[in-house]
This record gives structure tokens, C-alpha cells and sequence, in this order.
């Protein structure tokens, strides 16, 4: 049996069919950061709805509106209810970013497309993402959930889930999450925003939670054994991602952002 803190109260989910403007179902400490920096970075008129993050499940209120009952979740006008970061992200550039700050039309991405293929850049863009919502994101989720098993089991349990635990690491993945941010470093190169745009894009705001969500618990290192950094350009356009004015907004109006689960659940 694990020991959980209680749930805390979470606020009344709107009737989507009320909706007037895009309204963000946010899970506090969540991938929802990634809608509401882009948010910010849109300046659009929207409403966002905080959910404090309980230590287990999401709160029961968020299937009030999604069967998944997951953040984030985006309300439309018109009574929509769309899910996933993935298309949540493309939904709001292609529908918001008309003067194309943060995506590319079709006609401008000479600079990076193969002349014999002009979908490629939306290729890269999908490769890219899929890294973090789905090869980090896998990886991830297993070490937190083994951490937060050894961490919440009764004490005499905990060794057995602790070296489980340090097995999996091991054996399946440490390898594979390194391997990903070794990926994004070669794909970053020198530019200063993925795939060489002027501004950052899909791939900017999806990826930089990834990257994130392997750092802060310490599953992924910045800084090898000997003081050598392993993912230098990653980790600077970590830092140009979080000195934009649109990140430190979306900070302040999520309120909550702390990737270090294992901390917050005492280790
Ligand atoms: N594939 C979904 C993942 C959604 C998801 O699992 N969100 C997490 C927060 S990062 C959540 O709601 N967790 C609570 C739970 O799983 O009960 C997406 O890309 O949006």
C-alpha cells in the first residue's frame, strides 16, 4: 500500500459548452507549462483554470471534460474539447500565429527545406517532438514511477523498489534518455533555436519541457562525473528559453512549477 498526501480541492470544471474564449485546463508542475508559454508568447485572449497537482492520479474533475481526465486540455469556443500537447501546440500556432512569428508558411522555409522535398521541415518538426512527448516521456514517466513507488512503499519494502528501481536505470533507461539528448543536442547544432529558426517554434516549446522533466529529478545529467558539460548547446538554449518574457509570464500565471517530483515527495 502507498502512502499518498490527501487530494487537494481542485476548482468546478466549466460546461465546455459555455466556453467563449480558449480556456486551459492546467495541472499544476505539468507538460500544460508548454500550452501556457505558448500562450503567453500569442498574447491571445485566453482563460486559464489551475488544478493543484496531487501526489497520485490527476484530479477526478478533469474527466468531467476528457474521458482521459489528463492536462492540459484545451476548451474551444463551440463546445471542443482538445487534448494532447502535440496537437494542442499545432492548433494554436496554425489557428493564432498569422503573421507566422513562430511557425513557417509554406513559402518560407527555403532556408531549410530539401528543394526535392518541401514537407521536410514539418518532417523534422514531428521527429523532433516526438523525442520528448514520446521517447523521453516513456522513459521518464517509468523512473518517476519507480521513484515514487520506492519513495511512498511502507520502509521495510523500500530497499527491494529501491534496487528495482537502480536496475531498471541501468538496463533500460539511462542509455535510451541519453541517447535522445544526444539526439537533440546534434539536431540544436549552432543554431539558436531549433531547426534553425530566428525565433523558437513547435519544437522549442514542446522539447524544452522534456528536456526538463530529465534534468530536474536527476535522471539526465548536464554536468558529467569530472565536471564536463555533457549537452552544452541544450543547456544554453535551456537558458535562452527561460529568459524569454513569455516563459516567466507563464510561470507566474501557472502557479507551480517544480519538476523535481522526487524532492517534493521527500527523498
Ligand atoms: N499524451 C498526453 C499526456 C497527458 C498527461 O499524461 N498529462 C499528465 C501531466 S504531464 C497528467 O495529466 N498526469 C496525471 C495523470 O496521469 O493522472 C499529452 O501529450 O498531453
Amino acid at each position: 500500500m502507498l502512502t499518498l498526501a490527501p487530494h487537494p480541492t481542485s476548482p468546478p470544471t466549466p460546461d465546455p459548452a459555455t466556453i467563449t474564449k480558449p480556456t486551459l485546463l492546467h495541472l499544476q508542475h505539468s507538460s500544460s507549462q508548454i500550452i501556457l508559454w505558448l500562450l503567453e508568447e500569442l498574447q491571445i485572449d485566453y482563460e486559464v483554470i489551475i488544478f493543484p497537482r496531487p501526489e497520485g492520479p490527476a484530479p477526478p474533475e478533469l474527466k468531467a471534460t476528457h474521458p482521459q481526465g489528463k492536462s492540459p486540455q484545451l476548451l474551444l469556443p463551440g463546445g471542443r474539447v482538445l487534448t494532447q500537447v502535440s496537437a494542442i501546440t499545432l492548433y494554436l500556432l496554425r489557428t493564432y500565429d498569422k503573421d507566422y512569428n513562430f511557425h513557417d508558411s509554406s513559402s518560407s522555409t527555403a532556408h531549410f527545406t530539401d528543394k526535392e522535398d518541401p514537407n521536410w521541415i514539418s518532417i523534422k518538426e514531428e521527429q523532433l517532438v516526438c523525442i520528448g512527448i514520446s521517447d523521453i516521456a516513456s522513459k521518464v514517466g517509468m523512473a518517476l514511477l519507480w521513484h515514487g513507488i520506492s519513495l511512498k512503499s511502507p520502509f521495510f519494502m523500500r530497499p527491494i523498489f529501491n534496487t528495482t528501481r537502480k536496475y531498471l536505470h541501468k538496463l533500460f533507461l539511462d542509455a535510451d534518455l541519453n541517447a535522445a539528448f544526444e539526439t537533440l543536442e546534434m539536431e540544436l547544432g549552432e543554431g539558436e533555436w531549433f531547426l534553425d529558426r530566428k525565433q523558437p517554434g513547435r519544437v522549442d516549446f514542446v522539447v524544452h519541457y522534456f528536456v526538463d522533466i530529465g534534468v530536474r529529478p536527476g535522471y539526465v545529467k548536464f554536468t558529467g562525473e569530472n565536471g564536463e558539460e555533457r549537452y552544452p548547446k541544450l543547456k544554453a538554449w535551456m537558458g535562452r528559453c527561460e529568459a524569454r518574457e513569455a516563459w516567466k509570464r507563464s510561470l507566474e500565471k501557472g502557479g507551480g512549477y517544480d519538476l523535481d517530483f522526487p524532492k517534493r515527495w521527500g527523498a
